[in-house]
């Protein structure tokens, strides 16, 4: 994908194959990241998406440029799937001052203003009020934008949640709450500190719909994210929509998922969100295999590229050290 363009610019005719592209892009970004940081290439630590790509594809799919999400700890996906540039992308995590934050927002603040994505905040459950905030901006100008708030499980159990949830909801405002819930919240599974089954079964208890869907399956996160960003549009308020799906790889650095169910994994990693979507293109005769293979090499040239990039860029100058940050 060009640098900086939302996948939405390509549809209406090929949004799947957009939303394919996406996925691949977060996929192979992530798997060299993470090659990258073992390798000690990276500073900090990482979160990484493998397992989650149709979540962050097939909700952004429905999205313009001038829509706003914000993202979490986790946030690659997100700011591939909403058009950061790649080399931006790649640059801030190598702390560069070409980083979509000029080298200081690093992994868990990864974000770019002009692509519609403020960055990213780390603190669990900490960018629901942040996105019912811009909701009630765009509702307060009369503008027909929606605010896009990713969060996980562990979020849900927050206070910041069910406050954002009630306001949101007593204000009517464009607002779609997308929980990834990939089961784990760090290493605890959210059976331990969860009592309903579903995080969108709380939905109801502020008068919102609540919608639960397979969170590896894109064509269902699309179709869902759409009915929502529709309704949010026309006036009809905020959506709680979960997806539910599983991490590929650890919570973070270091973390071998020792704490996993060997059967729960085995099932989840068997239902790669890549592979499903992949065979669906495939038998529904919307992509041939020579054009998955292009697409592959494509990504792959452009990321070589977005590494290069960040890797022969500049750290940013001491002078800058105190510019761009507050603190109260
Ligand atoms: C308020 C707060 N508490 C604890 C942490 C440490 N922490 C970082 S990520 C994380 C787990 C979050 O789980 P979830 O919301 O399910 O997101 P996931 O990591 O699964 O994407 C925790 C506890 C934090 N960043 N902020
Ligand atoms: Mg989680």
């Amino acid at each position: 994908m060009p640098e900086n363009k939302n996948i939405i610019d390509t549809l209406p005719g090929d949004a799947a194959k957009a939303m394919y592209r996406a996925m691949v892009t977060i996929r192979q970004f992530e798997d060299t990241v993470y090659y990258m940081f073992l390798e000690g290439k990276l500073p900090g630590t990482v979160h990484l998406y493998q397992g989650q790509e149709a979540v962050a594809a097939g909700v952004c799919a429905n999205l313009r440029k001038e829509d706003v999400i914000f993202s979490t700890h986790r946030a690659d996906g997100h700011a591939i799937a909403k058009g950061v540039s790649l080399n931006a992308c790649m640059a801030e995590l190598f702390g560069r001052v070409t980083g979509c934050c000029k080298g200081k927002g690093g992994a868990m603040h990864l974000g770019d203003i002009d692509a519609g994505m403020p960055p990213a905040v780390a603190i669990v459950g900490g960018g629901l009020p942040m996105a019912a905030g811009c909701g009630l901006a765009f509702k307060y100008r009369k503008q027909d934008n929606v605010s896009i708030a990713f969060f996980g499980d562990g979020a849900a159990n927050e206070g910041a949640f069910h406050e954002t949830l009630n306001m949101a909801a007593v204000w009517k405002l464009p607002v779609i709450f997308v929980c990834e819930n990939n089961l784990y919240g760090a290493s605890t599974h959210v059976s331990k500190v969860m009592k309903v089954e579903n995080v969108a079964d709380r939905a109801s208890a502020y008068g919102i719909p609540g919608v639960t869907v397979d969170g590896n399956n894109v064509f269902e996160v699309y179709r869902a994210a759409g009915e929502a960003v529709q309704r949010a549009r026309m006036g009809g308020g905020p959506t709680l929509l979960e997806c539910k799906t599983y991490r590929r790889g650890g919570h973070s650095r270091g973390d071998s998922n020792l704490y996993r169910d060997k059967k729960e994994e085995a099932e989840w990693l068997a239902k790669d969100p890549l592979v499903l979507v992949r065979e669906k293109l495939v038998t529904g005769g919307i992509i041939t295999e020579e054009e998955i293979k292009n697409i592959e090499e494509q990504v792959k040239a452009e990321i070589e590229k977005a590494v290069k990039f960040a890797e022969e860029s500049p750290f940013p100058a001491k002078e800058e050290i105190f510019k761009d940050f507050w603190a109260d």
